[in-house]
């Protein structure tokens, strides 16, 4: 049994990493803002320190005598990070290198690993698909290219530092407790809660842009087996299917799930969207013997049924 600080635990998928953690008889502590986790999420015996990870103080305290640290905080939106450049920033990547900082001195044995959240922004427009983690990266937004910093800095705590890290390149993650009335949702979220209450939705473009979805419960099976296996030189993982899916499938898939007609209509592309997103898991399923593979009918099913 271990004792782990998660940040960001208290949101979509920091709340089902603590649940993984506490069924595996873990000890999970929590470091949240709130800002768009909910306490709800996790259940009441888990301690909650809410705070900023942008505080160096307020981590060095929430981190003492962890064994472990798994690293989701940040603010996960594109848009966000263009209105709020700088405030998105610090929470993004001050304070990713506050919590590698402070895994320096957070147990008397040693640095602490810090398994941490990438996201497949980094590679920007990169055309070259299934996406491999040594693919040219080039963020296009300032979410990118802080979690692209993050990836730097990681290489940074270990080398430097001594602080093992092992970083993750997350696609699209969907599944239960996905806020389907953020702004910044998701688009299965967002489908989701609307065809399932019969409501209209929007295409944005023709539909045939391409995402690689992986659901919330394998994207957590690949954290905790990452904290557990040996690292050296702060790899970087992607975390994804390697299978396409369509924005037009997708809204197909979840009308028939839910048994409701489809009332789509197409409005203009979204400015910037990526046509096609599609990583390749070879080197996640090298590394940890761990595979994406819950497909996507089952997790939509898992993701209705919540609503
Ligand atoms: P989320 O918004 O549900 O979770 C983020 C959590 O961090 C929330 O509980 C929020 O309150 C907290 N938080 C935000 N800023 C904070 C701060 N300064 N200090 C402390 N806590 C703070 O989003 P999520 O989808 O669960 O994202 C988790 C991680 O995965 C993030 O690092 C995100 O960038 C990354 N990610 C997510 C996706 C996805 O598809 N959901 C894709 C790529 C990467
Ligand atoms: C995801 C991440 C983003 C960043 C990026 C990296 C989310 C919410 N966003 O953006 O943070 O990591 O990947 O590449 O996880 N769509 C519609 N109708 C809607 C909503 C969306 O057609 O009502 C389309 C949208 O135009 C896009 C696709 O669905 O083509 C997926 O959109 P998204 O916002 O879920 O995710 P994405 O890939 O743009």
């Amino acid at each position: 049994m271990a004792r782990y600080l998660v940040t960001g635990g208290c949101g979509f998928i920091g709340s089902h990493l603590v649940e993984r953690l506490l069924a595996a008889g873990h000890e999970a502590f929590v470091l949240d803002d709130l800002s768009t986790g909910k306490r709800a999420n996790l259940p009441d015996s888990v301690p909650v320190t809410v705070g900023t990870v942008a505080d160096p103080a307020v981590v060095e305290t929430a981190m003492a005598g962890m064994d472990g640290c798994f690293h989701l905080a940040a603010v996960a939106s594109v848009d966000r990070s263009r209105e709020a450049w700088l405030e998105t920033h610090h929470a993004n990547l001050s304070g990713t290198i506050a919590v590698f900082d402070a895994a320096r001195r957070a147990n008397p044995r040693g640095p602490i690993p810090v398994v941490y959240a990438s996201s497949a922004a980094v590679y920007g427009d990169n055309p070259n698909m299934p996406l491999r983690e040594d693919a040219a990266t080039r963020p296009l937004s300032a979410y990118g290219a802080d979690k692209l910093g993050c990836e730097l800095h990681a290489r940074v705590a270990d080398g430097v530092h001594g602080v093992p890290t092992t970083g993750f390149r997350f696609f699209n993650v969907y599944g239960p407790r996905q806020d389907p009335k953020s702004p910044y949702s998701g688009v299965i979220s967002i489908f989701a809660g609307r065809i399932a209450k019969g409501q209209p939705i929007t295409i944005n473009g023709d539909g045939e842009q391409v995402r690689d979805f992986v659901y919330v419960k394998d994207l957590v099976r690949c954290l905790t087996a990452a904290m557990d296996a040996p690292r050296a030189g702060a790899p970087v993982f992607n975390v994804c299917t390697g299978v396409p899916t369509t924005v037009n499938r997708l809204a197909e898939v979840l009308a028939s799930l839910s048994g409701r007609a489809l009332e789509r209509t197409y409005g203009p592309a979204r400015a910037g969207d990526i046509r096609l997103s599609i990583g390749d898991p070879s080197n996640l399923r090298a590394a940890f013997d761990v595979t994406c593979d819950t497909s996507l009918e089952d997790g939509l099913r898992d993701t209705l049924a919540w609503l």
